[in-house]
């Protein structure tokens, strides 16, 4: 498949490394490269060896500094609407993904940018990494779930804070507001993501899955719910090999091998 947007590269054990790549443009995401990334997503959807994917942008100077304003500027309401509605499937399809997404933020993360890197599971950030939500200075709200998902990652005051003002975050205040979940300078974060990677993929697969499907699915749900819905991931991880090798493995004292 070739790409004119995006990297998609197999990096080791079915780790792979998806990178938006139009540095010129700080990896501004417009509708070819949301296409071209929903195209990748079919094909690692269809990959059974897909266990893992990564997200950075392309350079050392941003991440994705939000949606392409050049192209977005022309449209009409219905246009925008369109494209809005677009980008909100492809994140959602990160969220829905059967493997672990994780964002490795190495630069800005504004507006599309901050909104694809909280679609991911974990947020990885370099040191010099810059989150925000600016579009109110362009004169329009959110419109690929940032008022949705920042509200359920910081909470409403800070939201309304970060959307009223534009007011752009450095990497370690983006953590305090549980935003980030590790900082790394920025020549490190790939190895350490990296290595992220390759814990998270040497664990039962089966049980990611199920995980990420609690974790995504349940918080929209009311407690009750979600939590019978844990109880039957729970029974329907017993008939899978993994349990009775995790199983085995404890008690015989030896590390498990998951396939
Ligand atoms: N789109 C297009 N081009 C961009 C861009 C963007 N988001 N961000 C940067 N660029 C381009 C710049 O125009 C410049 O191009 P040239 O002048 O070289 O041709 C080049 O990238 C380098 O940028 P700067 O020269 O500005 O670099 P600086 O270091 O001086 O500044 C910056 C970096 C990130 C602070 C600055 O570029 C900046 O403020 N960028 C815009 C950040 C921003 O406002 N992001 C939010 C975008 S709005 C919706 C759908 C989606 C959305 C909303 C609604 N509906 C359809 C309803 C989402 C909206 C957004 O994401």
């Amino acid at each position: 498949m070739r790409y004119q947007h995006i990297l998609l590269e197999p990096i080791e054990a079915g780790v792979v490394r998806l990178t938006i790549n139009r540095p010129k443009v700080l990896n501004a995401l417009n509708r070819a490269t949301l296409e071209e990334i929903d195209q990748a997503l079919d094909l690692l959807e269809a990959n059974k060896n897909t266990r893992l994917l990564l997200i950075t942008g392309a350079g050392d100077k941003a991440f994705v500094a939000g949606a392409d304003i050049e192209e977005m500027r022309q449209l009409n309401s219905l246009e925008a609407k369109a494209f809005s509605a677009f980008g909100l499937g492809v994140l959602r399809r990160l969220e829905n993904a059967t493997f672990p997404v994780i964002a490795l933020v190495n630069g800005f993360a504004l507006g599309g940018g901050c909104e694809l890197a909280m679609s991911c599971d974990l947020i990885l950030a370099s040191d010099n990494s810059k989150f925000g939500q600016p579009e109110i200075n362009l004169g329009i709200p959110p419109g690929f779930g940032g008022s949705q998902r920042l509200t359920r990652l910081v909470g409403r005051p800070m939201t309304l804070e970060l959307l009223y003002t534009g007011r752009i975050l450095g990497a370690e205040e983006a953590q305090r507001f549980g935003l980030v979940n590790h900082i790394f300078p920025q020549e490190s974060l790939m190895t350490k993501g990296m290595e992220m990677a390759l814990d998270i993929v040497s664990k039962s697969r089966t049980s990611l899955q199920l995980i990420k499907q609690l974790v995504q699915r349940g918080q929209d749900l009311p407690l009750d719910n979600a939590c019978i819905m844990e109880s039957d991931q729970f029974g329907l991880s017993f008939s899978s090999p993994d349990q009775t090798e995790g199983m085995a493995a404890f008690l015989e004292k030896r590390a498990p091998n998951f396939n």
